[in-house]
C-alpha cells in the first residue's frame, strides 16, 4: 500500500487494502457508536482525497460495532460550545469528505448495520451503493436534538427518499427500518445476513471493472445530475467520448464480438 494510504497514518479509521484493489475502510469508533468527530472527518478526507491514485478500486465502507454510525459527536460539539462561524466550517469540512466519495469516482459500497442516523445518514448518503441487514435502521434525530442537518442531507437523503420524506423523518424522528427502507430508496440490497459479506461481494464485481469506466460511473453521473438536461446530454456525451474509446476497452468489446464475453441473461 502507498505511503498515503497505509493504514498506521489513520487513527480514527481502520483501512485494510486487498490484492484485488479492494480496501475495507472501517470507522473504528465502537464504543462511541461511531460517532463523528472533527478527526474522524479529517481522515475520511484524506483517505479519499488519495484513494484514486493509490490504486483503490473499490471501498467497502463499514462501521466497528453493533452500529454503522451514531452521526455528529454530539458530545465533542456540546464540550467545544462552537460559534455559528465554527460550526459553519465543521459543516464545510464534512462536504468536503462527503463530495470526494460522491464525485471522487472510486465506487463506495456502504455495508450499514444497527445504526444509521443523524450525520450516519449523511455519511451512507455519500456512498454509491448502500447495503443493509436486519438490524439497520434509519432516522435524522436531529429535530429532537434542537440541531438541524450540516452534512449533506437536504441534499442526498432528499435525492434518495424525496424532499417530503426527509422533512418527515427530521421532524418526527420517524425510523425506517426493513425492506420498507429498501422500497424508498435508503439502501438498494437487504440481507438476511451479513450486510458487511454482501458489500464485499458487490465491491469485489465492481473492481473487475475498468477503473475509467467506474470514475465515470462514480463522477459524472452525480455531475451530469446537477446540470441542466441540455448540458448534461452534451457533457454526457463528452464523457462517453473519452470512456467508450479507452483502449482498454478494446479487448472486452472484442470478446463480446468474438462471442467468448458472457452474455446478459435473466436471474435464475
Ligand atoms: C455518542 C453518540 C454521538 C453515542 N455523539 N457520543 N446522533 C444521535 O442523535 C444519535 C445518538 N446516539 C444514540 O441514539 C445511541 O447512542 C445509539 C442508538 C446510536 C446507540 O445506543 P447504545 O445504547 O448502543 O449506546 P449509548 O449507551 O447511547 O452510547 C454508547 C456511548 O457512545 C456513549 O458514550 P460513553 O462514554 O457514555 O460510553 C455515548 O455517549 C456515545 N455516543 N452516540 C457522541 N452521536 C453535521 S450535522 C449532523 C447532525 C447529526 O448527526 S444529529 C444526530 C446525532
Amino acid at each position: 500500500m502507498p505511503q498515503e494510504a497505509s493504514s498506521h497514518s489513520y487513527e480514527k479509521l481502520a483501512l485494510e487494502q486487498r490484492d484485488n484493489g479492494v480496501c475495507i475502510v472501517t470507522l473504528n469508533r465502537p464504543s462511541k457508536r461511531n460517532a463523528l468527530d472533527a478527526a474522524t472527518i479529517e481522515e475520511l478526507i484524506r483517505f479519499f482525497s488519495g484513494a484514486r491514485g493509490n490504486g483503490v478500486k473499490a471501498v467497502v465502507l463499514a462501521g466497528a460495532g453493533d452500529h454503522f454510525c451514531a452521526g455528529l459527536d454530539l458530545v465533542e460539539h456540546w464540550k467545544e460550545d462552537r460559534s455559528p462561524d465554527d460550526f459553519m466550517h465543521v459543516c464545510l469540512r464534512w462536504h468536503e469528505a462527503f463530495n470526494k466519495m460522491e464525485y471522487g469516482g472510486v465506487p463506495i459500497i456502504a455495508a450499514l448495520q444497527g445504526a444509521v442516523v443523524g450525520g450516519g445518514l449523511e455519511l451512507a448518503s455519500a456512498a454509491h451503493v448502500r447495503v443493509m441487514d436486519q438490524t439497520t435502521y434509519f432516522a435524522l434525530p436531529e429535530g429532537q436534538r434542537g440541531i438541524f442537518t450540516g452534512g449533506g442531507a437536504t441534499i442526498r437523503v432528499s435525492d434518495m427518499i424525496g424532499k417530503y420524506r426527509m422533512i418527515d423523518m427530521i421532524l418526527t424522528g420517524r425510523v425506517y427500518q426493513g425492506q420498507e427502507a429498501v422500497d424508498l430508496g435508503l439502501a438498494q440490497y437487504i440481507t438476511e445476513g451479513s450486510s458487511f459479506d454482501k458489500a464485499v461481494e458487490l465491491a469485489d464485481k465492481v473492481a473487475q471493472n475498468l477503473p475509467l469506466t467506474n470514475y465515470a460511473i462514480c463522477s459524472a453521473i452525480s455531475h451530469l445530475n446537477n446540470m441542466s438536461g441540455m448540458d448534461a446530454a452534451y457533457a454526457e456525451a463528452v464523457v462517453a467520448g473519452v470512456v467508450n474509446t479507452q483502449p482498454a476497452a478494446r479487448e472486452r468489446l472484442e470478446a463480446f464480438a468474438n462471442k467468448t464475453a458472457a452474455r446478459v441473461r435473466p436471474n435464475s
